[in-house]
């Protein structure tokens, strides 16, 4: 009996090899999103959320005159590589409110998590106000075939419709800049 199980255990053995099973290698690391932090620097990040957005990237987050960083999918972004001091910060999407405010940063090597803040769509000609201006270009890009004005898609579907006009029509009277600060 001892026999055929080896046999059988043998047998199954030589099947899986030459099907070329083989546990699989381990996957590699992900690369990291955000680039290499000093230790004698601080780390600023935070997150930038799109009204009327699945995808939340692609706003540009500027913190004094450090080289600009973009959002990635989840609206997520880090400013590395910060002196201590006290810097303005800035969000920026085309067709949106933009968000600004001050950071202090005193301690070397930490990293300071601001609040999410949440732009609102509409601001076409990114005058700082969602009004009836807005609502004109929209109006005037509506129905068209290709999108004339690209930031009248504010939903990012690559249409401009109903939900687009229904978002911006929303946010009439709405004004800028949002706040975006350190707790
Ligand atoms: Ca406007």
């Amino acid at each position: 009996m001892k026999r055929v199980g080896l046999l059988l255990v043998l047998l199954i053995s030589t099947i899986l090899c030459s099907c070329g099973w083989q546990a699989k290698p381990a996957a590699p690391a992900a690369p990291s999103t955000f680039p290499a932090q000093a230790p004698d620097k601080a780390r600023i990040v935070g997150k930038i959320i799109l009204q009327g957005r699945m995808a939340h990237g692609g706003t540009k987050v500027t913190v004094g005159d450090l080289p600009p960083v973009t959002t990635i999918f989840d609206g997520s972004y880090a400013v590395s590589n910060v002196p201590t001091g006290q810097y303005f910060i800035k969000a920026v999407r085309p067709g949106y409110l933009c968000a600004q405010g001050y950071v202090t940063i005193t301690i070397a090597g930490e990293t300071r998590t601001l609040p999410p803040v949440t732009l609102m769509a509409g601001d076409l000609n990114e005058d700082g106000q969602v009004d009836l201006f807005d609502l004109v270009r929209m109006t005037a890009a509506f129905g068209t075939q290709d999108i004339a004005d690209p930031r009248a898609d504010l939903t990012g579907d690559g249409k401009l419709n109903l939900f687009d006009m229904t978002l911006a029509g929303n946010n009439l009277g709405q004004t800028g800049p949002l706040v975006l600060e350190s707790p």
